[in-house]
């Protein structure tokens, strides 16, 4: 019954399934599985699409032979358990050279030698068939502001984007970008801390249509923010290209936990807006097992990712077609033909609205039973209504 909808485009990362258990204070816990490896777990799990950084396809050091041979066993298991790759990514944190930021490093080669890498993940990206080319700027941030000056990480940040547009354009690739906000982790504190941040920079870019947001659940999260509203503003503004799903706790570290697995009422008002408003972009599930998990767990956590998004989503047709609900949700948004005249303004609506009998101790009487519209929601969550 809550099989993963092929529509609903579930994907997962080469780097989420195949996450071996690492964290800052401990080892692997368990074998890193082969790219073949991801993709039968992910063909037995159900899932749409795999996605990729080019690192997590093809080692940083590979040779052109290895390089050959990776992509055509990938190529394989892709076939084999009909996956596709919708979204592509640049590996612009892990190594050494970025110490200090890619697009945003004080050193001029640096930032050349992260666009370079970044084209040639494009090319990458498109010979796998991916429309969608996500920017999260790992290393783009600071411990102290006495090191980088932050106007200019804008500036280099705008530079960087406006060139690989033009790349995107001249090679034919077709991506629309979408640039993914963090607070903080792995820096202290890092650029673009918000999903509205990167709102506010697209209309400054050379090629505003071609740029969106990749928004992620933890990450405002982690800064004990909204997330909810985070995503709909990009949703309100077009610009909602792709989402990283996952779980997260508000002031904790970055946990990346299976989605829906500890705040329901968020990922369960998540599903709903993105249900209601029919957003159809991929859904990817950015987050990873726990630590404790084997393989066969990690099969577990796939699956279940995207249960939780199905049952969610039929919790949200509940609540939709709930009459106590809509009732409620009649008498709080209550109409008023008023309400026309401040739809747009002319001089004639003014002059009304200025002579309208408007009474504020009247108008504060109106009931909001929010308690019964908020019980009512938690019991269809509880599963008792
Ligand atoms: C880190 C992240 C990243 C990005 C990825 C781009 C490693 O918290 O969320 O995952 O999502 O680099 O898709
Ligand atoms: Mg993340
Ligand atoms: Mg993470
Ligand atoms: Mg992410």
């Amino acid at each position: 019954k809550y099989a993963p909808d092929k529509k609903l485009k579930f994907t997962f990362g080469l780097w989420t399934v195949g996450n071996p258990g690492r964290d800052p204070f401990g080892e692997p816990t368990r074998q890193k599985p082969d790219v073949r490896q991801i993709c039968d777990i992910l063909g037995t799990a159900g899932a749409y699409g795999v996605n990729f950084h080019d690192n997590d396809l093809i080692p940083i050091d590979a040779t052109p032979e290895q390089a050959a041979q990776i992509k055509s066993e990938f190529r394989k298991g892709l076939k084999d358990n009909g996956l596709v790759v919708p979204m592509a990514t640049t590996n612009l944190f892990s190594d050494p050279v970025f110490k200090d930021g890619a697009f945003t490093s004080n050193n001029a080669s640096i930032r050349a030698y992260a666009i370079q890498k970044t084209m040639r993940a494009m090319d990458l990206g498109a010979e796998f068939g991916a429309k969608i080319y996500v920017f999260w700027g790992g290393r783009e941030g600071a411990e102290s502001d006495a090191t980088k000056n932050p106007v200019d990480a804008v500036k280099r940040f705008r530079e960087a984007i406006d060139f690989l547009c033009e790349y995107n354009i001249e090679q034919k690739f077709g991506y629309k970008f979408a640039f993914e906000a963090k607070p903080n982790e792995p820096r202290g504190h890092m650029y673009f801390a918000v999903t509205g941040s990167y709102l506010a920079l697209i209309p400054t870019l050379a090629h505003p249509e071609m740029c969106g947001v990749n928004p992620e659940f933890a990450h405002e999260t982690m800064a004990g923010l909204n997330f909810v509203h985070h995503v709909a503003q990009a949703l309100e503004m077009g610009k909602l290209f792709h989402i990283d799903l996952n779980d997260q706790e508000m002031g904790r570290f970055d946990e990346d936990f299976r989605f829906g697995s500890t705040s329901y009422k968020s990922a369960f008002f998540l599903v709903k807006m993105l249900e209601d408003y029919k957003y159809n972009g991929p859904r990817h599930f950015d987050s990873h097992a726990y630590r404790q998990s084997d393989m066969q767990d990690v099969g577990a956590f796939a699956a279940g990712s995207m249960r939780t998004y199905m049952i969610l989503k039929e919790k949200a047709a509940r609540w939709n077609a709930d009459p106590e609900i809509q009732g409620l949700l009649k008498v709080i948004n209550a109409q008023d033909p008023i309400s026309k005249l401040t739809k747009n303004y002319s001089s004639g609506n003014a002059k009304k609205l200025l002579a309208a009998p408007l009474d504020r101790v009247e108008l504060a009487k109106a009931r909001l039973p929010y308690e019964q519209l908020d019980q009512l929601t938690a019991e269809i969550l509880f599963g008792v209504r």
